[in-house]
């Protein structure tokens, strides 16, 4: 057909210019990505492979006079391995090696702008998605990654041995800053370690940002005197440019927040990468909300997995990032928020297909990424979450605080109860999944909090 032409008339070039060798042995430097493509229909695997190698590099559709005048044999992607995906007829996993010289040292803006650029457009191919990358100790070094880690973070808060725990003020848009204080405050002195504002509370006509961020300063002081413990809420500097979002961080540095949030991927990576150099130089801690991730994550054959950016993040720098939750609202699966979880906390990863890690990965000095869960999470999941999460994670429980029927502060209590009661149940050598209802109830007993949590929200 006429368009089985124009699709292999376009892609025969890039197999013949060279960007399909697989006698390639990839070099310890190169920068290795794993695409899930999937050709149209018609185009042979190896030239939609060549294709993805070639226009996320050096190439163009044609060969050009100037490919002469550098040293293009070194410059050109590689595809070096193609393997038929068991089970999707019509997908291939195909590994492409960059030369390191490729990226510019430091920029996750350059990196996505070359190997997620132009080729997921690209006509000869159906669909595309980036399963993972292996980045070469090389290529981070040039890179800070996060302001402060998961032990600095822990000696701040001096809190160590169980989740740390958060809720985000619900609803999410609307509230007077003297009602969202008291959210603050009630979620705080209940018991939470975080409470947060949402993805996009930023700074809307009801509630302007500065005067929310008195009123959060404030109930987290009031919260913090009362408990004697370290709290914290995180204030969204999100904004329309960046001279604002750098201005709403230096007033939250100057009220002492010491966390504060944004959107990493709505600002985009060159805004985000400045203000966590700017929350190491600081000292604040960074919670990352990842609004908007699944227009890239979701589809199974096309986008971004979300593995690529964890990495990205830990790359560029964040102290948390949601994952997901396994059990919530929003759509996750166990292997495949492990794998995540190994992305942020560890710094040494095995290849594990199971987990869909298509690569070793060492993290060289950079520091770890706390993962955080929230969406539709309660109190009778907690034994569920740290079955899955461990204890270096913040749970977030939103809706599973602001909705209890005692109110905020007894929602806080309630999840504050059961986690301490899961963890203590785990470190005295308690099956936490098969006595996790067990566990709780005998809580519950000296809780009423905790009592009316599992009656609500039992059958959620
Ligand atoms: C959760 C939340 C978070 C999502 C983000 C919300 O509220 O505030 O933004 O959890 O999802 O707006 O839905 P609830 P993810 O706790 O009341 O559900 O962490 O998967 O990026
Ligand atoms: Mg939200």
């Amino acid at each position: 057909s006429e368009a089985k032409q124009q699709f292999s008339a376009g892609v025969m070039e890039y197999r013949q210019m060279g960007y399909l060798d697989l006698n390639y042995t990839p070099k310890d430097s190169d920068i290795l990505a794993a695409f899930r493509v999937t050709p149209q229909e018609g185009v042979p695997i190896e030239e939609a492979a060549a294709a993805v190698a070639g226009e996320s590099s050096t190439a163009t559709w044609t060969v050009c006079w100037t490919d002469r005048l550098t040293n293009l044999e070194r410059y050109k992607a590689k595809c070096y391995h193609i393997e038929p995906v068991p089970g999707e007829p019509n997908q291939h996993m195909c590994y492409i090696a960059y030369d390191l010289d490729l990226f510019e040292e430091g920029s996750i803006a350059n990196m996505t702008s070359s190997i997620v650029g132009n080729v997921f457009g690209f006509k000869p191919l159906k669909a595309l998605r980036l399963e993972d990358l292996r980045i070469p100790p090389h290529y981070l070094k040039t890179f800070q990654g996060p302001p402060h880690g998961i032990q600095v973070e822990r000696d701040m808060l001096n809190n160590y041995g169980r989740p740390l725990l958060g809720c985000t003020v619900k609803p999410k848009l609307g509230l007077s800053g003297k009602n969202y204080g008291r959210v603050v405050y009630e979620g705080l002195r209940g018991g939470l370690d975080f409470t947060k504002d949402d993805e996009n509370t930023n700074s809307q006509p009801f509630l302007r940002w500065r005067e929310r961020y008195l009123y959060c300063i404030e109930a987290v002081k009031k919260a913090e005197a009362e408990t004697g413990e370290r709290k914290g809420h995180y204030l969204n500097v999100t904004a329309p440019d960046v001279e604002e979002m750098f201005r709403r961080a230096e007033f939250a540095k100057e009220i002492g927040m010491p966390i504060i949030m944004v959107d990493f991927l709505t600002v985009g990576w060159t805004a985000f990468t400045s203000l966590s150099k700017w929350s190491r130089q600081n000292g604040l801690l960074l919670h990352c909300h990842r609004a908007m991730h699944a227009t890239m994550t979701r589809q199974k054959n096309h986008g971004i997995n979300f593995r690529v950016l964890a990495k990205w993040l830990r790359m560029a720098g964040g102290d948390h990032l949601h994952t997901g939750t396994v059990l919530g609202k929003l759509e996750g699966n166990r292997s495949m928020v492990e794998g995540y979880c190994k992305i942020l906390r560890d710094k040494y990863i095995s290849k594990d297909l199971s987990r869909g890690i298509y690569f070793d990965q060492e993290w060289t000095s950079l520091a770890n990424v706390m993962p955080v869960a929230s969406g539709g999470i309660h109190a009778a999941q907690v034994p569920q979450l740290l079955d899955i999460f461990g204890d270096d994670v913040v749970l977030q429980f939103g809706g599973g605080t602001i909705g209890h029927p005692m109110g905020v502060a007894a929602g806080a209590t309630a999840n504050r109860v059961a986690v301490e009661a899961v963890v203590y149940a785990r470190n005295a050598g308690r099956d936490i999944l098969a006595e996790g209802e067990d566990i709780l109830r005998e809580a519950a007993k000296k809780s009423p909090e905790l009592r009316a949590a599992l009656d609500t929200w039992k059958d959620v």
